[in-house]
Formats: C-alpha cells, sequence, structure tokens
C-alpha cells in the first residue's frame, strides 16, 4: 500500500431517506482518525470535503426523481478524485455519507488500473446485498443500489460514471456479511455470479475461512483490492450508529480480523467507510470502532 493516505470526506445522504449519514466524516475526523493513522507511519493529506448539496436547498423534482442527477454529479466528482489520488501514488480512503458513493469512489479506481490494462478487486462488507435495481427496488433510494450499479445494472446515467459501462466483472467481488434482502434482491443476488457470504455461512466456517477464501477470489486475478466497508455489517451491539441497523451482525473481532487479513494480504490499494450515522450513534462509540477498523486495515496488529 502507498504510505501517503488521501482522506476524501463525503457528507451525502441523499440516497437514503433515513438523514444523518452526511455528518459521517466529521465525526470520524473528531474521532481521530488523522492522528491514528499517522501513529501507523502514513503521511495524511485531506482535501475536506467533496461538495454535497444540501436536501432542502434542492428543488422537489430532485427529491421525486431520488436524487438521481445530484448523486451523478457527486460520484463523477468523487470519481476523478480517487482516479487522481491513485494517479498521484496515494492510497484514497473515502468517508461516507450513504454507501451510493461507492459508485463513484470504485469507477476512479478501475479507471486507474484499466489505464494499465488491469482489473480491480472488491471486498463489500454489508448487512444488505445493495443489488436493488431501479425495477426491484421497492423504495427507489439508490443507496440499495451501488453495487448492482457498478456491474452495469442500474439507472444508465450512473452506471455510466468516470467512463462507459460495467466497472467491475461479478467474479472479482465478494459480499461479506449479508442478512437481510428484499425478497427480489435475494433472487438478483443469486443470480448475479457474485460470491457472497452470509451471516450464517461465517457462523458456519469462521471469519478465517470465509476471508482466505474471499482475498483469493478476488485477489489472485486482479492488480489490487478495494474494500468497501458499510458500518451496517457490523452487529448494532458494537455500532449502533447507522441508519439501517440489523441484529446478528459481525462481531467486534470478526471485523477486526476480517481487515487485518486483508491487510496483510498486501493487495489493498483503496477503500470506503460509509454509513456511520451519528444521529443514530450512543456517544461516539460508533465512530471511534470505525476509526479503529481503518486503523487495522492500514495494517494496525496487536503486536
Ligand atoms: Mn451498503
Amino acid at each position: 500500500m502507498k504510505k501517503t493516505v488521501e482522506i476524501i470526506g463525503v457528507p451525502l445522504d441523499l440516497g437514503a431517506n433515513q438523514r444523518g449519514s452526511n455528518m459521517g466524516p466529521t465525526a470520524m475526523r473528531i474521532a481521530g482518525l488523522h492522528s491514528k493513522i499517522k501513529g501507523l507511519g502514513y503521511e495524511v493529506h485531506d482535501d475536506g470535503d467533496l461538495f454535497v448539496p444540501v436536501r432542502e436547498t434542492l428543488p422537489e423534482t430532485c427529491a421525486q426523481e431520488k436524487y438521481r442527477n445530484n448523486i451523478k454529479e457527486i460520484c463523477e466528482n468523487l470519481a476523478e478524485k480517487t482516479f487522481q489520488s491513485m494517479e498521484s501514488e496515494r492510497t484514497p480512503i473515502t468517508l461516507g455519507g450513504d454507501h451510493t458513493l461507492a459508485i463513484g469512489s470504485i469507477s476512479g479506481i478501475s479507471r486507474h488500473l484499466k489505464k494499465q490494462g488491469q482489473e480491480l478487486g472488491v471486498i463489500w462488507f454489508d448487512a444488505h446485498a445493495d443489488m436493488n435495481t431501479p425495477d426491484s427496488s421497492n423504495s427507489g433510494n439508490i443507496h440499495g443500489m451501488p453495487l448492482a450499479t457498478f456491474l452495469g445494472r442500474g439507472h444508465e446515467e450512473l452506471v455510466n460514471i468516470g467512463y462507459e459501462g460495467p466497472k467491475i466483472t461479478p467474479d472479482h467481488v465478494v459480499l461479506i456479511g449479508i442478512r437481510d434482502l428484499d425478497g427480489e434482491e435475494q433472487r438478483i443476488c443469486k443470480k448475479s455470479g457474485v460470491r457472497y457470504y452470509t451471516m450464517r455461512e461465517i457462523d458456519e466456517r469462521g471469519m478465517l475461512q470465509v476471508m482466505k477464501e474471499a482475498i483469493s477470489i478476488v485477489g489472485s486475478t486482479t492488480s489490487g483490492i478495494h474494500v468497501s466497508f458499510d458500518l451496517d455489517g457490523v452487529d448494532p451491539l458494537h455500532a449502533p450508529g447507522v441508519s439501517t441497523p440489523v441484529d446478528g451482525g459481525l462481531t467486534y473481532r470478526e471485523a477486526h480480523l476480517a481487515l487485518e487479513l486483508i491487510a496483510e494480504s498486501g493487495k489493498l490499494i483503496s477503500m470506503d467507510f460509509v454509513e456511520l450515522n451519528p444521529m443514530n450513534d450512543k456517544g461516539h462509540m460508533s465512530a471511534k470502532f470505525f476509526v479503529d477498523l481503518v486503523q487495522s486495515t492500514l495494517g494496525k496488529s496487536i503486536i
């Protein structure tokens, strides 16, 4: 991993009904993000947050289309930012914000690798599959669709962010920790070609085996791994500060172990930490926990 980390805040909650994940980047900085990353020997570069319009300032037509064009613009900017970050030999860390931003961050990283004829692998931690399409979604909220979108199934203007067409092939994506899918989304997920690890499978096989396999699936035929970590993948006991909590998630140690193993693989090149919602947090515990997870991803070990 490159030794200069670039923090990119994206105060976005337009993809969700629940308000408040736009405060995530600030809460993570207040929880000591910079000093904890510097403590691991990295240089930290932070240009602040990308511009995201305030919901109340937008016309009603934007709400009717679920802020699709606003999200498009924000993700286009983010794709350019993560692309430039990779070109400058930095490790981009995008802070959310809701999970729609991954459409942008992944597009920029993938563009950087594609220039050299290389492919990107993605490890997606989440309680949900984020594989709804505009046809399957009941709510129409775009934060339920980012994974489907970068595989090429979604609103056309979002599929084509950064450059035209799908960004990742399904055999280069794994999903970890899922436990709450809509009926139609279950069928989409099963047919998608994405290797998914439900909580049931993690219970049965253990996180060590699951992660070894997952890293090999997304790492062996690609040139780098992107981690997209939705905090709701973790059990609400440790991380209540999310927009859509679901019981029965990753334990404190399972989450750390998974990220420690990814760090050890030496293949990690970029990451998103999303869906922290300080409005639902107890004190500041979820933000602090999330920053600890960032440290594990960057190679912090017990000894
Ligand atoms: Mn998600």
